[in-house]
Protein backbone atom coordinates (compact mmCIF):
# COMPACT_ATOMS: atom_id res chain seq x y z
CA UNK A 1 0.00 0.00 0.00
CA UNK A 2 1.30 3.65 -0.53
CA UNK A 3 1.91 5.65 2.22
CA UNK A 4 0.10 8.52 0.54
CA UNK A 5 -3.54 8.25 1.57
CA UNK A 6 -6.01 6.40 -0.36
CA UNK A 7 -9.13 4.66 0.38
CA UNK A 8 -9.38 1.32 1.92
CA UNK A 9 -12.71 -0.52 1.92
CA UNK A 10 -14.06 -2.35 5.11
CA UNK A 11 -16.26 -5.27 4.85
CA UNK A 12 -18.31 -5.83 7.98
CA UNK A 13 -18.12 -2.29 8.67
CA UNK A 14 -21.40 -2.33 10.76
CA UNK A 15 -19.49 -4.48 13.80
CA UNK A 16 -17.73 -4.04 16.36
CA UNK A 17 -14.63 -4.36 14.87
CA UNK A 18 -15.03 -3.11 11.25
CA UNK A 19 -16.87 0.11 13.05
CA UNK A 20 -13.70 0.98 14.79
CA UNK A 21 -12.03 0.91 11.26
CA UNK A 22 -14.14 3.16 9.73
CA UNK A 23 -14.26 5.40 12.58
CA UNK A 24 -10.35 5.89 12.22
CA UNK A 25 -9.83 6.36 8.61
CA UNK A 26 -10.82 7.53 5.33
CA UNK A 27 -12.74 3.98 4.50
CA UNK A 28 -15.86 3.16 2.81
CA UNK A 29 -18.03 -0.06 3.47
CA UNK A 30 -20.53 -2.03 1.65
CA UNK A 31 -23.50 -3.27 3.11
CA UNK A 32 -25.39 -6.64 2.78
CA UNK A 33 -28.10 -4.68 1.08
CA UNK A 34 -25.75 -3.61 -1.40
CA UNK A 35 -24.02 -6.81 -2.16
CA UNK A 36 -24.54 -10.27 -0.02
CA UNK A 37 -20.96 -11.20 0.20
CA UNK A 38 -22.47 -14.68 0.12
CA UNK A 39 -23.24 -14.52 -3.16
CA UNK A 40 -20.66 -15.06 -5.93
CA UNK A 41 -22.50 -13.28 -8.04
CA UNK A 42 -22.94 -10.19 -6.27
CA UNK A 43 -19.17 -10.39 -4.81
CA UNK A 44 -18.30 -10.53 -8.69
CA UNK A 45 -20.22 -7.80 -10.14
CA UNK A 46 -20.91 -5.38 -7.11
CA UNK A 47 -17.87 -5.80 -4.95
CA UNK A 48 -15.86 -6.00 -8.05
CA UNK A 49 -17.03 -2.89 -9.07
CA UNK A 50 -16.80 -0.79 -6.05
CA UNK A 51 -13.31 -2.08 -5.67
CA UNK A 52 -12.64 -0.97 -9.39
CA UNK A 53 -14.24 2.80 -9.69
CA UNK A 54 -14.48 3.94 -6.55
CA UNK A 55 -13.18 7.52 -5.91
CA UNK A 56 -10.82 7.99 -4.52
CA UNK A 57 -9.82 4.73 -5.43
CA UNK A 58 -9.66 1.93 -3.22
CA UNK A 59 -6.37 0.52 -2.53
CA UNK A 60 -6.55 -2.10 -0.05
CA UNK A 61 -9.77 -4.20 1.40
CA UNK A 62 -10.05 -4.79 4.97
CA UNK A 63 -12.06 -8.20 5.19
CA UNK A 64 -14.05 -7.98 8.74
CA UNK A 65 -16.89 -9.49 7.48
CA UNK A 66 -17.71 -13.04 9.32
CA UNK A 67 -20.48 -15.04 10.93
CA UNK A 68 -19.24 -14.53 14.30
CA UNK A 69 -21.01 -15.75 17.82
CA UNK A 70 -19.62 -16.85 21.73
CA UNK A 71 -19.06 -20.44 22.77
CA UNK A 72 -22.60 -21.15 22.77
CA UNK A 73 -23.61 -20.56 19.46
CA UNK A 74 -20.74 -22.04 18.12
CA UNK A 75 -21.00 -25.42 19.35
CA UNK A 76 -24.98 -25.14 18.38
CA UNK A 77 -24.84 -23.98 15.06
CA UNK A 78 -21.86 -25.39 13.79
CA UNK A 79 -22.31 -26.20 10.33
CA UNK A 80 -23.62 -22.06 9.71
CA UNK A 81 -20.90 -20.86 11.16
CA UNK A 82 -18.59 -23.86 8.74
CA UNK A 83 -21.18 -22.35 5.69
CA UNK A 84 -21.14 -18.80 5.99
CA UNK A 85 -17.42 -17.91 6.22
CA UNK A 86 -16.02 -20.37 4.06
CA UNK A 87 -18.47 -19.24 1.14
CA UNK A 88 -17.93 -15.57 2.05
CA UNK A 89 -14.29 -15.37 2.27
CA UNK A 90 -13.83 -17.84 -1.09
CA UNK A 91 -16.51 -14.98 -2.78
CA UNK A 92 -14.09 -11.55 -0.90
CA UNK A 93 -10.48 -13.01 -1.91
CA UNK A 94 -11.60 -14.12 -5.19
CA UNK A 95 -12.98 -10.40 -5.89
CA UNK A 96 -10.15 -8.95 -4.42
CA UNK A 97 -7.95 -11.45 -6.77
CA UNK A 98 -9.08 -10.06 -10.03
CA UNK A 99 -8.78 -6.74 -9.07
CA UNK A 100 -5.43 -6.77 -7.80
CA UNK A 101 -5.83 -5.32 -4.48
CA UNK A 102 -4.10 -5.70 -1.17
CA UNK A 103 -6.50 -7.65 1.01
CA UNK A 104 -6.26 -8.13 5.20
CA UNK A 105 -8.57 -10.97 6.56
CA UNK A 106 -9.02 -11.36 10.38
CA UNK A 107 -8.61 -14.55 11.90
CA UNK A 108 -8.83 -15.51 15.89
CA UNK A 109 -7.05 -17.48 18.49
CA UNK A 110 -9.74 -19.06 19.01
CA UNK A 111 -8.79 -21.24 15.67
CA UNK A 112 -5.62 -22.38 16.98
CA UNK A 113 -5.07 -26.29 17.96
CA UNK A 114 -6.34 -27.37 20.85
CA UNK A 115 -4.19 -27.58 24.22
CA UNK A 116 -2.37 -31.10 23.75
CA UNK A 117 -0.84 -30.11 20.24
CA UNK A 118 0.72 -26.54 20.99
CA UNK A 119 2.70 -24.83 23.74
CA UNK A 120 1.88 -22.09 25.09
CA UNK A 121 1.89 -18.28 24.23
CA UNK A 122 0.75 -19.53 20.99
CA UNK A 123 2.72 -18.76 17.84
CA UNK A 124 1.37 -18.03 13.91
CA UNK A 125 3.51 -21.20 13.20
CA UNK A 126 1.33 -23.31 14.94
CA UNK A 127 -1.65 -22.60 13.58
CA UNK A 128 -2.12 -25.86 11.55
CA UNK A 129 -0.43 -28.10 14.27
CA UNK A 130 -3.39 -29.99 15.23
CA UNK A 131 -7.60 -30.08 15.32
CA UNK A 132 -9.02 -26.89 16.90
CA UNK A 133 -11.30 -26.81 19.98
CA UNK A 134 -14.52 -29.03 19.55
CA UNK A 135 -16.23 -25.98 20.70
CA UNK A 136 -15.82 -24.16 18.14
CA UNK A 137 -14.88 -26.74 15.20
CA UNK A 138 -16.59 -25.28 12.03
CA UNK A 139 -15.62 -21.48 12.72
CA UNK A 140 -12.02 -22.61 13.17
CA UNK A 141 -11.58 -24.52 10.22
CA UNK A 142 -13.36 -22.32 8.14
CA UNK A 143 -11.26 -19.11 9.36
CA UNK A 144 -8.12 -21.49 8.54
CA UNK A 145 -9.28 -21.46 5.42
CA UNK A 146 -8.40 -18.08 5.00
CA UNK A 147 -4.86 -18.52 5.85
CA UNK A 148 -4.35 -21.28 3.51
CA UNK A 149 -6.48 -19.40 0.57
CA UNK A 150 -4.74 -16.25 1.12
CA UNK A 151 -1.24 -18.25 0.85
CA UNK A 152 -2.20 -20.14 -2.34
CA UNK A 153 -3.41 -16.70 -4.39
CA UNK A 154 0.35 -15.51 -2.55
CA UNK A 155 2.26 -18.19 -4.19
CA UNK A 156 0.07 -18.78 -7.39
CA UNK A 157 -1.32 -14.90 -8.62
CA UNK A 158 0.68 -13.09 -6.50
CA UNK A 159 -1.85 -11.70 -4.68
CA UNK A 160 -0.59 -9.37 -1.71
CA UNK A 161 -3.22 -11.12 0.82
CA UNK A 162 -2.49 -10.97 4.61
CA UNK A 163 -3.74 -12.57 7.64
CA UNK A 164 -3.63 -11.03 11.24
CA UNK A 165 -5.15 -12.70 14.56
CA UNK A 166 -6.65 -10.98 17.03
CA UNK A 167 -8.04 -12.89 20.60
CA UNK A 168 -11.35 -11.90 22.54
CA UNK A 169 -12.23 -8.81 20.94
CA UNK A 170 -14.62 -6.15 22.78
CA UNK A 171 -15.83 -2.67 23.17
CA UNK A 172 -18.86 -0.56 22.68
CA UNK A 173 -20.49 -1.61 18.98
CA UNK A 174 -20.68 -4.79 20.24
CA UNK A 175 -23.36 -7.41 20.29
CA UNK A 176 -25.63 -7.61 23.30
CA UNK A 177 -27.49 -10.72 22.56
CA UNK A 178 -26.90 -13.06 26.06
CA UNK A 179 -26.93 -16.23 24.40
CA UNK A 180 -25.19 -15.84 20.88
CA UNK A 181 -22.70 -13.46 22.01
CA UNK A 182 -19.78 -12.98 23.57
CA UNK A 183 -19.17 -13.09 27.03
CA UNK A 184 -18.12 -9.16 27.78
CA UNK A 185 -21.70 -7.69 26.57
CA UNK A 186 -23.30 -10.91 27.41
CA UNK A 187 -22.26 -10.12 30.87
CA UNK A 188 -22.62 -6.62 30.54
CA UNK A 189 -25.92 -6.54 29.75
CA UNK A 190 -26.87 -9.37 33.02
CA UNK A 191 -25.62 -6.97 34.88
CA UNK A 192 -27.23 -4.33 34.11
CA UNK A 193 -30.68 -5.36 33.76
CA UNK A 194 -30.02 -7.34 36.85
CA UNK A 195 -29.22 -3.77 38.39
CA UNK A 196 -32.35 -1.22 36.83
CA UNK A 197 -35.10 -4.86 37.55
CA UNK A 198 -33.30 -5.88 40.99
CA UNK A 199 -32.60 -9.35 40.45
CA UNK A 200 -30.52 -10.77 43.19
CA UNK A 201 -28.64 -13.35 41.40
CA UNK A 202 -27.28 -13.20 37.64
CA UNK A 203 -25.42 -16.42 36.24
CA UNK A 204 -22.25 -16.68 35.10
CA UNK A 205 -21.21 -19.60 32.44
CA UNK A 206 -18.96 -22.40 33.14
CA UNK A 207 -16.79 -22.44 36.18
CA UNK A 208 -15.32 -18.82 36.01
CA UNK A 209 -11.76 -20.78 35.72
CA UNK A 210 -11.52 -20.21 31.94
CA UNK A 211 -8.62 -17.66 31.32
CA UNK A 212 -9.19 -15.08 27.90
CA UNK A 213 -6.97 -12.48 26.70
CA UNK A 214 -9.17 -9.70 25.48
CA UNK A 215 -8.08 -6.83 23.16
CA UNK A 216 -10.19 -3.44 23.02
CA UNK A 217 -11.68 -3.78 19.61
CA UNK A 218 -10.44 -0.02 18.92
CA UNK A 219 -6.32 -1.30 19.72
CA UNK A 220 -7.03 -3.92 17.47
CA UNK A 221 -8.21 -1.30 14.70
CA UNK A 222 -5.24 0.79 14.76
CA UNK A 223 -2.93 -2.79 14.65
CA UNK A 224 -4.62 -3.71 11.58
CA UNK A 225 -4.22 -0.59 10.06
CA UNK A 226 -0.97 -0.36 10.66
CA UNK A 227 -0.37 -4.10 9.46
CA UNK A 228 -2.03 -2.58 6.38
CA UNK A 229 0.17 0.12 5.35
CA UNK A 230 3.92 -1.66 6.75
CA UNK A 231 3.43 -5.46 6.32
CA UNK A 232 3.09 -7.54 3.36
CA UNK A 233 4.33 -10.63 4.73
CA UNK A 234 2.46 -14.06 4.54
CA UNK A 235 2.97 -15.17 7.74
CA UNK A 236 -0.29 -15.05 10.18
CA UNK A 237 0.58 -12.15 12.72
CA UNK A 238 -1.17 -12.25 15.97
CA UNK A 239 -2.39 -8.63 17.30
CA UNK A 240 -3.84 -9.37 20.59
CA UNK A 241 -3.22 -8.17 24.26
CA UNK A 242 -1.79 -11.00 26.45
CA UNK A 243 -2.66 -10.38 29.51
CA UNK A 244 -4.81 -13.48 30.84
CA UNK A 245 -8.06 -12.55 33.00
CA UNK A 246 -10.12 -15.47 34.67
CA UNK A 247 -13.50 -15.05 33.47
CA UNK A 248 -14.62 -14.69 37.49
CA UNK A 249 -12.69 -11.59 37.52
CA UNK A 250 -13.56 -10.62 34.77
CA UNK A 251 -17.77 -10.69 36.60
CA UNK A 252 -16.29 -9.27 39.43
CA UNK A 253 -15.10 -6.14 37.27
CA UNK A 254 -18.24 -5.73 35.29
CA UNK A 255 -20.63 -6.27 38.05
CA UNK A 256 -18.65 -3.18 40.11
CA UNK A 257 -18.76 -1.17 36.48
CA UNK A 258 -21.95 -1.84 35.94
CA UNK A 259 -23.20 -0.99 39.93
CA UNK A 260 -24.56 -4.69 40.44
CA UNK A 261 -24.27 -5.45 44.13
CA UNK A 262 -26.38 -8.95 43.62
CA UNK A 263 -25.16 -12.85 44.21
CA UNK A 264 -23.23 -14.09 41.09
CA UNK A 265 -23.73 -17.71 40.64
CA UNK A 266 -21.36 -20.05 37.85
CA UNK A 267 -22.98 -22.19 36.31
CA UNK A 268 -20.51 -25.37 35.14
CA UNK A 269 -23.76 -26.60 33.06
CA UNK A 270 -22.89 -24.18 30.53
CA UNK A 271 -20.48 -24.46 27.83
CA UNK A 272 -16.97 -22.83 28.52
CA UNK A 273 -14.59 -23.42 25.90
CA UNK A 274 -11.47 -23.98 25.93
CA UNK A 275 -9.20 -23.41 29.48
CA UNK A 276 -7.00 -21.13 27.82
CA UNK A 277 -5.53 -20.31 25.01
CA UNK A 278 -2.60 -16.98 25.80
CA UNK A 279 -1.15 -15.33 22.48
CA UNK A 280 1.91 -14.60 21.58
CA UNK A 281 2.44 -10.60 20.12
CA UNK A 282 6.11 -11.78 19.83
CA UNK A 283 6.51 -11.24 16.16
CA UNK A 284 4.24 -7.84 15.94
CA UNK A 285 6.49 -6.54 17.70
CA UNK A 286 8.88 -7.48 16.01
CA UNK A 287 7.46 -5.94 12.77
CA UNK A 288 7.94 -2.47 14.52
CA UNK A 289 4.54 -1.76 16.24
CA UNK A 290 4.85 -0.07 19.44
CA UNK A 291 1.69 1.14 20.37
CA UNK A 292 0.29 0.43 24.13
CA UNK A 293 -3.24 -1.63 24.89
CA UNK A 294 -5.87 0.15 26.50
CA UNK A 295 -6.04 -1.58 29.94
CA UNK A 296 -9.14 -3.87 30.69
CA UNK A 297 -10.37 -1.74 33.54
CA UNK A 298 -10.60 1.19 31.04
CA UNK A 299 -12.04 -0.63 28.43
CA UNK A 300 -14.63 -1.81 30.44
CA UNK A 301 -15.45 1.74 31.53
CA UNK A 302 -15.99 2.89 27.86
CA UNK A 303 -17.87 -0.13 27.13
CA UNK A 304 -20.09 0.25 30.45
CA UNK A 305 -20.47 4.06 29.70
CA UNK A 306 -21.42 3.14 26.04
CA UNK A 307 -24.12 0.90 26.87
CA UNK A 308 -25.70 2.87 29.80
CA UNK A 309 -26.00 5.49 27.07
CA UNK A 310 -27.69 3.97 24.03
CA UNK A 311 -29.67 1.01 26.69
CA UNK A 312 -31.63 -0.48 25.04
CA UNK A 313 -31.08 0.61 21.63
CA UNK A 314 -27.88 -1.63 21.34
CA UNK A 315 -27.08 -4.24 18.63
CA UNK A 316 -28.15 -8.09 19.84
CA UNK A 317 -30.18 -6.02 23.09
CA UNK A 318 -33.77 -5.10 21.81
O1 LIG B 1 -16.93 -14.95 24.88
P1 LIG B 1 -17.03 -16.40 24.77
O2 LIG B 1 -18.30 -16.96 24.26
O3 LIG B 1 -15.78 -16.82 23.88
O4 LIG B 1 -16.81 -17.06 26.22
P2 LIG B 1 -14.76 -18.04 23.77
C1 LIG B 1 -15.66 -16.84 26.98
C2 LIG B 1 -15.82 -17.52 28.33
O5 LIG B 1 -16.77 -16.80 29.10
C3 LIG B 1 -16.30 -18.97 28.28
C4 LIG B 1 -17.67 -17.69 29.70
O6 LIG B 1 -15.56 -19.76 29.17
C5 LIG B 1 -17.75 -18.87 28.73
O7 LIG B 1 -18.24 -20.03 29.38
N1 LIG B 1 -18.97 -17.03 29.96
C6 LIG B 1 -19.49 -16.75 31.18
C7 LIG B 1 -19.84 -16.60 29.04
N2 LIG B 1 -20.70 -16.20 31.06
C8 LIG B 1 -20.93 -16.07 29.74
C9 LIG B 1 -22.03 -15.53 29.00
O8 LIG B 1 -23.05 -15.06 29.53
N3 LIG B 1 -21.91 -15.55 27.64
C10 LIG B 1 -20.80 -16.06 27.00
N4 LIG B 1 -20.74 -16.06 25.67
N5 LIG B 1 -19.77 -16.61 27.70
C11 LIG B 1 -15.33 -17.83 21.29
C12 LIG B 1 -15.39 -18.76 20.11
O9 LIG B 1 -15.01 -18.58 22.35
O10 LIG B 1 -14.29 -16.87 21.10
C13 LIG B 1 -15.55 -18.01 18.89
O11 LIG B 1 -16.36 -19.77 20.31
C14 LIG B 1 -14.77 -16.70 18.80
O12 LIG B 1 -15.30 -18.84 17.81
C15 LIG B 1 -14.47 -16.02 20.12
O13 LIG B 1 -13.69 -16.80 18.00
C16 LIG B 1 -13.33 -15.02 20.06
O14 LIG B 1 -13.40 -17.48 23.91
O15 LIG B 1 -15.08 -19.16 24.67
Amino acid sequence: MHKKQKTILVTGHSGLLGSEIIGMRNAVGISSNECDLLSKFQCQYTLNGVIKRHNPAIDCVIHCAAKVGGVKANSEFVADFFDNNIRMNMNVLESCKKTSIKLVSILSTCVYPTTKYVSYPLTEDQLHMGPPHKSNFGYAYAKRMLDVQSRAYRDQYGCNFITVIPNNLYGPNDNYDVENGHVIPALVRKFYEAKLHQKPVVSVWGTGDCLREFTFAKDAAKIILWLAENYNGESPVNIGNTDEISIKNLAFMIAKETGYEGEIVFDSSMPEGQLRKPSSNEYLLSLGWVGDYTPIELGLKETVQHFKNHYPKLRGAN
